[in-house]
């Protein structure tokens, strides 16, 4: 369709582009990292990608434009080193097709490798659903393979796929992504309180560490750190930013 055909554009063009989102310890409020969100830029209206990038999906262009989103987050973390400045880890999100793809963890060490970048700065965004497909096994392997290079994974949209407390025991992941509508009900609705607090609580006898997306208000903030939730994003702290607004934050907190 023609969005495709845009799409396609727009990766030749430069058009697409990341905006990072800050994470920060729920508990002080130190910067921990950044989320990279793809951006299609300079289009009026603007598209998100919770539309165009199932359009990406369904035509495979999900694999050079998720090699970009890659490639431009390095870049950023990558420039802010240079900067003297320390962006923490890097959080990009990874469809099921590029996880499919036999050379994704060779795409991975190449780009940590041109961009001169230790593992460890890289972290792995996979929704539950990624782990139910036909390739789940091959899926499986290749995050084992990144986790032993050294690059963490996390489980994003948690409690809101299809995947079981048994995939969990499975997988190797690092760290739960709360998903957002669960953090936007405390101090509303009793249910999402027990749900955040329930999810912290296993991630934690799991051994994992714990995101909570969305944190709009301090009295989400605090009720988190009275669970002891390790980093949380969203607006509370900061919006998503282009690469040159997350390095003046940085800048300004040091
Ligand atoms: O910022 P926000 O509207 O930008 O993001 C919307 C959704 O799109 C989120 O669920 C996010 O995980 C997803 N998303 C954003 N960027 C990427 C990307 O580069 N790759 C994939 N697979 N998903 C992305
Ligand atoms: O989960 P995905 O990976 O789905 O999450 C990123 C999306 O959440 C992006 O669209 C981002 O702009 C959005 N987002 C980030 N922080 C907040 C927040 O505090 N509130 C809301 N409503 N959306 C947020
Ligand atoms: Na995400
Ligand atoms: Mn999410």
């Amino acid at each position: 369709g023609t969005i495709a055909q845009a799409l396609r554009e727009a990766l030749e063009t430069g058009a697409l582009d990341i905006a990072l989102q800050p994470q920060f310890s729920i508990a002080d409020g130190t910067h921990t990292g950044f989320e990279a969100l793809a951006r299609w830029r300079g289009r009026d209206p603007e598209i998100s990608p919770v539309d165009f990038i199932p359009v990406a999906e369904e035509t495979g262009l999900i694999v050079p434009l998720g090699r970009h989103v890659l490639d431009r987050s390095l870049a950023a973390a990558r420039r802010m080193w240079d900067a003297g400045l320390d962006p923490g880890v890097v959080a990009v999100n990874v469809a099921a097709a590029q996880l499919k793809s036999l050379c994704f963890v060779d795409t991975v060490a190449t780009l940590l490798k041109e961009h001169d970048l230790p593992a460890r700065i890289l972290e792995i965004e996979v929704t539950e659903n990624v782990l139910l497909g036909r390739s789940s096994e091959r899926i499986e392997r290749c995050l084992r393979c990144l986790q032993d290079m050294g690059v963490a994974i996390a489980l994003d949209d948690f409690g809101t796929g299809h995947a079981s407390l048994a995939h969990l025991k499975r997988v190797p992941v690092d760290r739960l992504k709360i998903d957002r509508s669960f953090v936007a009900g405390i101090g509303e609705r009793t249910d999402d309180e027990v749900i955040v607090r329930t999810v912290v609580s296993l991630a934690h006898a799991l051994g994992k560490t714990v995101v909570a997306e969305g944190v709009q208000t301090e009295a989400q903030r605090r009720f988190l750190a009275e669970l002891a939730c390790d980093v949380g994003q969203g607006f509370l702290v900061s919006r998503p930013l282009t690469p040159d607004a997350a390095q003046s934050y940085l800048r300004d907190l040091a």
